[in-house]
């Protein structure tokens, strides 16, 4: 890596501060002991959590750490995941309580206790074991935000099989390349399911990509749209199959390393890289982080994860870290805005949710449809808010504080990835005083610093390489049949430490904020500039929705900062003209300073995202240097480029 990512300029200067309502801090999860605590005794701090969960053999070590990267967590342990996430609270007598609010994009419902859930995983396991699945086997999981999407993964996790569940909205190709890695033996998947409003085909796509996929035995498919599918040979009905299975399955204990899940992750380049998680260690750190952070109290609260299950996001906090801890949960299948732009803050208000925990790109786009949309809603069960997925600018931040949270909630930004398995850096909604944009500190029991080029840590109101130096339980284990590309991809940068490709800056108060992929720092003379800075300078002016920014290539400053708005909705005609642009510049100057003011700005109606909805500055890139735009094929919404490229003959570059 070269020598100019060295450190990242400080340039964003914040100073609002939300110190936690004081009815929340009395009565907090987690008070700021679990810092000194942990800090004081690391393993014996997560010897302790993993105390939250049922072990049927316990540990004789707590870290195996002989063979670094190679990490061994709750050595000798054994336990069964569903029994922790279903069973145990059905023994405990809390089978009535409701596991997941599931709520269908056209309106339809469901509740599932605790003990119903039991009953359906039992059927499923069962109907598994009848379809030649056994520990150890892998199975593809293709299915659109319904029940039986956490239904089959707790069946697979019951059983021991590794579930590999594939988000309902890549190719037959992406399908095929990842049933194929993991060698699946089974695929289950549905006819299709609801989206903005329509039924979308789910079945067509495994079709294509089971033709030539030779480890596939079966394709067990869920009816859930009615929709007409071809029949196969392999294919089997689940109303068929698993609805006339017995209720009753012994779930056996499993090693504490045996393999829970594997989840693809493409990152920018290369193949996708098959993510693998374990089972005691990664149950602990997320039921654990579940509590803690989310400040979950499972007798009263009723908590919504808006992500989708096919990331980690949905596997670790809408499946098994709320199940681990028995909340109640809303399961939604749809978008936020069908059949209108107000139905995240309806089904909010229809089953009181207190807890909610989103993306900022969502947030952002609520922004832009307007205040006036959740103020219809009554959002006053709500008491704490998560961001993940990306950096929420200092904007975002407030409004969703503002006007989803009234002004009270604390909002927790929870860095983590796919890799990490849970979350790693956060505030603490009973401890911590927020700053709008950062996410502040490691949560106890992780180790994480900001470090330069030479892996040295830099010091209060530095930037550099976000890196973890201890091994933590939910961390992966290995990228599924390739050691040699773990060690490289994460333990090669930095002897002896973890790094993934963000960049951080320390605060004053040594707290961290996230500035986004090292990939996408932008050099402009001489000066490291994060993305994630001028983007949240211009979110910040009063008419800008969303913002993403580059760099490209300038024969004055090495690399000069272009930028794509959308304007907010309510901003009217003005932000066509000349004179909005320049306004931009200038507030982006005033804000940061003269060195990070935009040499152009287009206005767009969109940006490029991913399926997950992280902005791909790569294309944005191809648009700057004025090239043709490369591959397109992850993008949720592949118009958008056309839309964009539309725009490339507007550019505006005065001074
Ligand atoms: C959980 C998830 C991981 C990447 C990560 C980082 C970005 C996630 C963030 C954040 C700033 C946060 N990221 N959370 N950046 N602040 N709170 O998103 O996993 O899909 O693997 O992405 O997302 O760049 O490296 P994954």
């Amino acid at each position: 890596m070269s020598q100019s990512q060295e450190t990242l300029s400080n340039l964003l200067q914040e100073t609002r501060r939300f110190p936690p309502p004081a009815e929340l801090a009395e009565s907090a999860n987690v008070t700021a002991e679990a810092y000194d605590e942990a800090a004081a005794d690391r393993l014996g701090f997560w010897a302790r959590q993993a105390d939250r969960l049922s072990w049927s053999k316990r540990w004789d070590e707590v870290l195996d750490w002989s063979n670094p990267p190679f990490a061994k967590w709750f050595k000798g342990g054994e336990l069964n995941v569903a029994y922790n996430c279903v069973d145990r609270h059905v023994e405990a007598g809390r089978g009535a309580k409701v596991a997941f609010h599931w709520e269908g994009e056209p309106g339809d419902s469901r509740t599932i206790t605790y003990a119903d859930l039991q009953r359906e995983v039992n059927k499923a396991a069962n109907a598994l074991l009848e379809l030649g699945v056994r520990k150890g086997d892998r199975v593809a999981v293709y299915l659109p935000m319904i029940p039986e999407l956490p239904i089959s993964m707790l069946a697979c996790a019951r059983i021991g099989a590794t579930h590999s569940v594939v988000f309902g909205g890549f190719s037959a190709d992406a399908l095929r390349t990842r049933i194929d890695d993991a060698q699946a033996k089974v695929v289950i998947t549905a006819d299709g399911g609801y989206r903005r409003g329509k039924p979308s085909a789910l079945k067509p796509t495994v079709d294509e990509a089971v033709e030539s996929t030779p480890s596939v035995e079966h394709v067990l498919v869920v009816r859930r749209t009615g929709a007409e599918v071809a029949e196969n040979d392999r294919d089997v009905w689940w109303q068929d199959v698993v609805e006339r299975q017995s209720e009753e399955h012994a779930a056996e204990p499993h090693d504490a390393e045996h393999p829970l899940f594997i989840l693809y992750t493409s990152g920018t380049t290369g193949n996708p890289k098959g993510i693998l998680h374990t089972t005691g260690g990664y149950l602990t750190q997320i039921a654990y982080t579940h509590h803690a952070v989310f400040d979950l109290k499972p007798e009263t609260d009723v908590y919504w994860c808006s992500a989708d299950i096919g990331w980690v996001t949905g596997h670790s906090y809408i499946v098994y870290g709320p199940l681990a801890n028995g909340a109640t949960s809303v399961l939604y299948e749809g978008t936020p805005d069908t059949p209108h732009k107000g139905r995240w803050w309806e089904v909010i208000q229809k089953y009181k949710v207190s807890i909610f925990y989103t993306a900022p790109t969502a947030i952002r786009t609520c922004m832009k449809w307007g205040d006036d949309i959740p103020a219809e809603y009554d959002l006053s069960s709500l008491r704490v808010l998560g961001s993940v997925g990306e950096p929420i600018n200092p904007e975002a931040y407030v409004w969703y504080r503002e006007h989803i949270g009234a002004g009270k909630t604390p909002v927790v930004d929870t860095w983590w990835q796919t890799e990490t398995g849970g979350i790693m850096i956060s505030p603490l909604p009973g401890v911590t005083a927020g700053k709008p944009g950062a996410a502040m500190r490691p949560l106890p029991g992780i180790v994480a610093d900001v470090v330069d080029d030479q892996g040295q840590p830099v010091p209060n109101g530095g930037g550099g390489f976000l890196v973890v130096k201890e091994p933590w339980p939910a961390m992966l284990r290995t990228i599924w049949g390739d050691d040699e590309r773990y060690v490289k991809t994460y333990w090669s940068r930095f002897e002896g430490l973890y790094f993934a490709g963000d960049g951080a800056k320390k605060d004053e108060d040594g707290d961290l904020w996230l500035l986004g992929r090292v990939d996408d720092v932008m050099l402009v003379s001489g000066h490291n500039i994060s993305t994630t800075e001028v983007e949240s300078a211009l979110v910040s002016h009063p008419k800008v929705a969303e913002a993403a920014v580059v760099g490209a290539t300038d024969p004055v400053t090495g690399q000069a900062i272009v930028s794509f708005v959308i304007p907010l909705s309510s901003a009217g005609a003005e932000v066509e003209g000349e004179d909005f642009l320049k306004e931009l510049r200038d507030h982006v100057a005033r804000t940061l300073g003269p060195i990070a003011k935009p040499r152009q700005i287009m206005i767009v109606p969109e940006l490029p995202k991913t399926r997950s909805g992280k902005i791909m500055r790569r294309l944005l890139r191809d648009v700057a240097e004025n090239r043709s735009v490369g591959d397109v094929t992850t993008l949720a919404d592949s118009t958008v480029m056309d839309l964009i490229s539309e725009k490339q003959s507007d550019v505006k570059s005065d001074d």
